[in-house]
Parts: C-alpha cells; structure tokens; sequence
C-alpha cells in the first residue's frame, strides 16, 4: 500500500518535471541554402535487374544523392545537436521507423532515429533485396529479403551519423541514417526547410551533414520559449 502509494508520488513528480521542462523548451528553425552550381542531374540505371526497370517503365530513375530544390536549397540534409546536451539522458523513443525498398530504391533516403529505436525494413518489391547496414559502432547485419512483404526489425546501440546502408543485390541503393541517443535532429526537406523541436535552453553545436557536399557547423543559443533561426549555405 505504502509501496504503492510511493510510486504514484514518483510518478506524479516525474510527469510535473516533465510537464515543466517541456514548458521552457526552444525550437530552431532553418535552411539550406545551396550557392554552388547545380550539379547535373545522375540518373540510375537499372539494367541490373529488369524487374527494377520495369517498375519505373523502363526509365531511368533521378539519383537522389544531390537534391537540389528549385528555391535553391538541398534536400536531404541531415542536420543535429552535435555539442551542447553531453550529460544529458533521453529516453528512447518507441516510435517504429520503416526503412521501405520499393521500386529498387530506399524510402526515405536519409533519416535520423535514436539508439535502440526500432526500425522495421520492409521489402515491398517483387524481387530480391539484400540490406547491408555499415555502422562502425554498433552491430553489422547483413540479411536477404526475397519476398515481396517480407519485414524485419533493427536497433543500432551507440551514436553514429551517419550510418550507411545498401543492398548487395543493387548497387545503386543506399540510405544514410543518422543515430543520435537524443531527439533534437531532422532532415531538410524538398524546400530546403528542417525544425528541431523542444530543446531545453542552452549553448549548442548543430551540425549539417550532407553525403555529397560534406559538413558545416554552426553555434547556436536557444533560451526558453525561444525559436531561434539557423540558416546553412553550401
Ligand atoms: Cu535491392
């Protein structure tokens, strides 16, 4: 009884600490502006498998590895608190990820989960995929999916942006996955535009990471309630 009652204090203070420290919370807004030359467009071919052709009409498929936006910006940038939160706990999310091979390409292209987040690799294709996670830190798996439908669940232990992914049947595909053990990351969208939510106040390194044009850094302070504005150019 007392025992009981104990737990509901805990969890009532954990939920009044949370309730407080989600109400003195920053967002950072930004973009990623691109000055550079466009890059020409690189089509894949899949000539390997014609199932893969056959899916796209037989047509070549734009590569997504330099996105450029037509308000000139990049998409698929990857962009995190990389200094500033080190001493700080974030419980897990439990939220499942997918990580979809349709049409013999990866969806989404890049992305950000946290440690032991669980991603669910699914195969929607009529043919064979291989996926080969590369992480350096945490475990290496390398499994076939043959069936169309066929699905599987993965975690990756230790921080690492970005970790690699590609299939060993199409040499074409590959993914970039960015794992952090916090929440505060997002990837740039078809805009160029990225938000990081609920960040408590402090004094931060964000990075930017993008798999062609290489890493930018930027120091940025968010007080609470504050949303500040963090701008990249490439
Ligand atoms: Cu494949």
């Amino acid at each position: 009884m007392f025992a009981s009652r104990g737990f509901a204090v805990v969890v009532l203070l954990l939920i009044l600490t949370f309730v407080a420290s989600s109400l003195k919370a920053g967002n950072i807004t930004g973009k990623i502006n691109f000055t550079g030359a466009k890059p020409a467009l690189s089509m894949i071919k899949m000539n390997a498998d014609p199932k893969c052709m056959k899916m796209h009409g037989g047509k070549d498929v734009p590569s997504e590895q330099a996105v450029v936006n037509s308000n000139k910006t990049l998409q698929y940038v990857f962009v995190y608190v990389k200094k500033g939160l080190e001493g700080k706990k974030f419980p897990t999310s439990n939220t499942k990820l997918s990580l979809n091979q349709q049409g013999c390409m990866y969806h989404p292209h890049v992305f950000g989960m946290m440690t032991k987040q669980p991603l669910e690799v699914v195969n929607s294709d009529q043919t064979l995929h291989n996926i080969h996670a590369l992480p350096k830190n945490s475990t290496q798996f390398n499994i076939a999916q043959p069936i169309k439908g066929m699905k599987l669940t993965k975690t990756f232990d230790k921080p690492e942006v970005m970790v690699k992914v590609k299939c060993e049947v199409h040499n074409w595909m590959a993914a970039y996955i960015g794992v952090l053990d916090h929440p505060f990351f997002a990837v740039s969208d078809d805009q160029g535009k990225f938000e990081i939510k609920n960040l408590p106040p402090g004094e931060y390194e964000l990075e930017a990471w993008h798999e062609k044009f290489g890493t930018k850094t930027m120091k940025v302070s968010v007080g609470a309630s504050d949303t500040k504005t963090a701008d990249f150019t490439y």
